[in-house]
């Protein structure tokens, strides 16, 4: 089996965005590479599009009502196994639950209640592919690490 170097996406969420370089900090400390990074702000329009899959869900309108509520940050971060290991850093999606299960992860940590929850990961690789081009759409993919076992993986 091969071990690869992934790219993830992560998102630093309106009500932690105060927060960022000391999330970054955290982001760098934890063995990621930091490739891409973009302050955006998004309009209601966009946040619809980054959560399709969630439309027509109760809490679709709230949820594009958050995102779009001030700048966020998007970052393209790189490690061995980034998609597992950025979803595990960053924990269970409610806030409020984190703080029981998972005292030590950063929603539990920078996260506001159930909905803001600081912090986003992609869940797989297609979605990783999905959102890194949503917000880099002229990126262009070059291998991230060398060696035997790296392996352009976006
Ligand atoms: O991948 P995650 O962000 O952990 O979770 P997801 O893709 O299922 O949901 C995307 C975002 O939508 C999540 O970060 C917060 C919000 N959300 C998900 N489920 C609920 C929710 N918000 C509310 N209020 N209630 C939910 O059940």
């Amino acid at each position: 089996p091969h071990i690869y170097v992934e790219r993830t996406l992560a998102i630093i969420k309106p009500d932690a965005v105060h927060k960022a370089e000391e999330i970054e900090d955290i982001i760098l400390r934890s063995g990621f590479a930091i490739l891409q990074k973009r302050r955006v702000h998004l309009t209601p329009e966009q946040a619809s599009d980054l959560y399709a899959e969630h439309y027509g869900k109760l809490f679709f309108p709230s949820l594009v009502a958050y995102m779009s509520s001030g700048p966020i940050i998007a970052l393209v971060i790189a490690r061995l196994q980034a998609i597992t290991y950025w979803r595990e850093l960053i924990g269970p999606t409610n806030t409020i639950k984190a703080r029981q299960t998972h005292p030590d992860c950063l929603r539990a940590i920078y996260g506001t209640d159930d909905q803001r929850n600081a912090l986003h990961g992609s869940d797989s690789f297609p979605s990783a592919q999905r959102e890194i081009r949503f917000f880099f759409p002229d990126s262009v993919v070059e291998p991230v690490a060398t060696g035997q076992a790296a392996k352009d993986y976006l």
